[in-house]
């Protein structure tokens, strides 16, 4: 299983193609939908997602309501383009530099001087325009596919905003059933309404001040079976794959699995799940501080991942840069922005680990058709 996307920012569309799903898995379009509209949303979101109202359109590999095995073309437009038709014309190069609205100015801590040293731009937009985290609208779509696989063997994907900024959530273990339902109402993708309501005023006068907030996201995946992913190598083991993936979406600087660096803080005895086995579940652990994980493969247990995210560059109050023309120095170029874009980026490491646990359910269970699958994990099943 593996994707691409392309498209730029401002640009007319985004544009992705998955390989590897099975043929004759039924697609939702509402429920692909959902998961589009659920990364627009959040407490902190800026004026673009005012513009934008994303969907996702399916042009290749769906027949019928039903794959077929061929690559998944998805296309995500961006509404805001009909603003962006001279700064990002594709074809004519007659404009002048005003009208491409040329960055020379790079932002501290996004990809802007880094790329353009790398890839030779002086314009830094051209940067800028791909490395925005508008491409995660791109990855919703391939992982909302990815999490209609998953449901198709009962695995359901859920996530919640644990902290933003100095303002974290009072922990919870409640299950995905319990869980969703109350993150979904949530601005702030969180279970406690004071917690949301202290986040968004804490927002607010972040915002007021011309300056953004980070904060820490959390994945669940339930009714994942044992075994997904390999102990023998290391480019198999699921959870550095997922960390990997996570560590890849825009602004995000860390990955934990479970209990994560917390277990560098206690003994082997207070970390460890121990195993316990009744006829009802058979193997199954007493804790899950591993979150779902121990040699780099499912336990079966719940998977819990969560990411942090760094607060948004791009500042309202920039910080000091430098131009890139004359070396004087300069504050730094004020583009439009969120001032905390954590529930949406919540959302998106959901998609994004059910994109890489779909993935590794296939390597095991593979076939070219569902019926194909289906079979293989019933006989699975039964052995374990
Ligand atoms: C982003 C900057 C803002 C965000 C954008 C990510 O866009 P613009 O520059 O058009 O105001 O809105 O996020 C999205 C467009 C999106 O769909 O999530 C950035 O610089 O990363």
């Amino acid at each position: 299983l593996r994707y691409l996307t392309a498209g730029e920012t401002h640009g007319p569309q985004l544009t992705a193609i998955i390989e590897g799903i099975p043929s004759n898995m039924s697609i939702d379009f509402d429920e692909l939908n959902v998961q589009m509209v659920r990364r627009q949303k959040g407490y902190g979101r800026g004026r673009r997602m005012q513009i934008e109202q994303d969907s996702a359109s399916i042009v290749g590999g769906v027949r019928h309501g039903r794959t077929t095995g061929a690559p998944i073309a998805i296309v995500v437009e961006n509404k805001d383009w009909t603003h962006w038709t001279k700064i990002m014309n594709i074809q004519t190069n007659e404009h002048t530099e005003e009208e491409k609205r040329r960055i020379r100015r790079p932002r501290p801590g996004h990809a802007d001087l880094n790329g353009g040293l790398k890839y030779d731009q002086r314009d830094l937009r051209n940067v800028l325009e791909r490395s925005s985290a508008r491409e995660t609208a791109a990855r919703v779509a391939c992982g909302a596919i990815a999490r209609q696989l998953l449901a198709a063997f009962g695995m359901k994907v859920g996530g919640q905003v644990i902290r933003i900024g100095d303002i974290s959530a009072p922990p919870n273990n409640l299950s995905l059933d319990e869980l969703i339902p109350l993150t979904e109402a949530s601005s702030v993708r969180v279970v406690d309404k004071e917690t949301e309501a202290r986040m968004e005023a804490y927002i607010d006068s972040v915002k007021a001040d011309g300056d953004s907030l980070g904060g820490i996201v959390e994945c669940i995946i339930e009714g994942v079976p044992v075994g997904l992913g390999s102990h023998v190598h290391w480019d198999r083991k699921l959870d550095g794959r997922i960390a990997q993936a996570v560590v890849s979406i825009n602004a995000f600087k860390g990955c934990e699995i479970g209990i994560g660096f917390e277990a560098g803080m206690l003994q082997g005895s207070q970390v460890h799940d121990e195993i316990m086995y009744n006829d009802e579940r058979g193997f199954h652990r007493a804790t899950n501080r591993m979150g779902g994980f121990e040699g780099g493969m499912t336990t079966g247990e719940r998977i819990v991942v969560r990411g942090v995210m760094k607060p948004i560059p791009t500042l309202y109050k920039p910080l000091r840069s430098v131009d890139i023309d004359t070396k004087e120095p300069f504050t730094a170029q004020i583009e439009r922005a969120d001032a905390c874009a954590v529930p949406a980026a919540s959302v998106v490491m959901e998609n994004v680990v059910a994109w890489e646990v779909a993935k590794a359910f296939l390597e095991k269970f593979g076939g070219d058709s569902m019926e194909e699958i289906r079979a293989n994990y019933k006989n699975y099943l039964e052995r374990v």
